[in-house]
C-alpha cells in the first residue's frame, strides 16, 4: 500500500487539455481500435494491468528495450491522425520533444482498453526514462476516470518510498501530458475504483535514439497477437464496425450466454481479469 500524504495539488509538469477530442474523433478511434480482430497483445504475464493492449511503432520488450529486427507496426489511420494532433498540441504548448510523438519511426503508441467489469486498473509505475522521451501524451476516451500520482522523488522501483500522492481527474475526450516532475519524479497508476467504466486510452511516447536495444531472440516479449483477445465478435451493425472474418472468435451458442453487450457494441467474455492474475 502506498503511503505519503495526499496533496490537493497536481504534480508539477502535468498538463490537462480538456475536450481535446471531438465526439466524431472518439467514435472513429473506437471503431478503428475496438475490433476483436485488432492486434491485441497478451501481456497478462506481466500482472501489470487488467487492460487489453495494442502497441504501434517500434516493438518494445517487457524489459523496455527496443527489439531490433522486428518490423515497425504502423499506427492505423485515425490513431496516426491523433498522434499528429497530440504532437502539434505539444509544440503549441512549447513542450520539449514533440515531433517524436507523431506517427513515424520513433513514435510509440500504446492503446489500453479497460473493461467495465470489476473496474480497470494499472499498477503504479514510471514510464522508462531510458527508453522514452521527456514528454508523454495520453488521450482518454469513452469515460471519465482518475489517476493517482505518487511522488517517489524519481525512483521508478515499484516499492519505492512514496512521499506524497495526488489524485488527478481524467475527463472523457481530454488529453494529458506528463512532463517535468510529473514524468520523471512521480509514478502514476489507476485503481479499479478510479476507472469503473469501459475506457480506452492512447498513450504517445517518443523512443529515445539511445534507448536500450535487444535482439528478437533475447527479448522477453509475448506477442500473441490475436490469439488471446478476450474480445469476441461484436454485433458489428450496432458497433458500426466492419464485419470480421470467421477465423477469429465466432461465438458459439454455448459461450453466448457468458457474453455481455457494452456501450461500444463490443461483445466480450467476462472474466479475462482472472486470466491476467488480477
Ligand atoms: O490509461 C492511462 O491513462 C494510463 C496509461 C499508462 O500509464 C500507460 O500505458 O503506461
Amino acid at each position: 500500500m502506498a503511503g505519503g500524504r495526499t496533496t490537493s495539488q497536481q504534480p508539477e509538469g502535468l498538463i490537462l487539455v480538456r475536450d481535446f477530442l471531438s465526439v466524431a474523433e472518439e467514435r472513429d478511434l473506437a471503431r478503428e481500435l475496438l475490433s476483436p480482430d485488432g492486434p491485441w497483445l497478451d501481456k497478462g504475464h506481466l500482472r501489470f494491468a487488467n487492460s487489453e493492449q495494442q502497441e504501434f511503432g517500434p516493438v518494445i520488450s517487457d524489459a523496455m528495450e527496443v527489439v531490433e529486427g522486428k518490423p515497425e507496426r504502423p499506427m492505423p489511420s485515425a490513431t496516426a491522425r491523433l498522434s499528429a494532433r497530440v504532437a502539434e498540441e505539444a509544440e503549441r504548448l512549447g513542450l520539449e520533444v514533440s515531433k517524436g510523438l507523431a506517427a513515424g519511426p520513433d513514435a510509440f503508441c500504446r492503446v489500453n482498453y479497460y473493461r467495465k467489469e470489476g473496474g480497470g486498473y494499472m499498477h503504479k509505475h514510471m514510464d522508462s526514462k531510458k527508453t522514452f522521451g521527456p514528454v508523454i501524451g495520453c488521450c482518454s476516451l469513452l469515460a471519465d476516470a482518475a489517476m493517482t500520482f505518487y511522488d517517489t522523488q524519481g525512483n521508478s522501483f515499484g516499492m519505492a518510498k512514496v512521499h506524497r500522492t495526488a489524485e488527478v481527474q481524467l475527463p472523457r475526450r481530454s488529453l494529458y501530458f506528463m512532463t517535468g516532475p510529473s514524468r520523471s519524479q512521480w509514478q502514476h497508476g489507476i485503481r479499479k475504483d478510479q476507472c469503473p467504466s469501459e475506457r480506452l486510452s492512447l498513450t504517445f511516447r517518443s523512443v529515445l535514439p539511445d534507448a536500450p536495444r535487444t535482439s528478437a531472440g533475447k527479448a522477453k516479449i509475448q506477442l500473441k497477437v490475436q490469439k488471446v483477445s478476450p474480445m469476441k465478435r461484436p454485433s458489428s451493425s450496432e458497433a458500426g464496425l466492419p464485419k470480421s472474418s470467421t477465423k477469429h472468435g465466432g461465438v458459439g451458442a454455448k459461450s453466448a450466454s457468458k457474453l455481455k453487450q457494452t456501450p461500444t457494441g463490443i461483445v466480450k467474455r467476462r472474466p479475462a481479469a482472472a486470466k491476467m492474475g488480477l
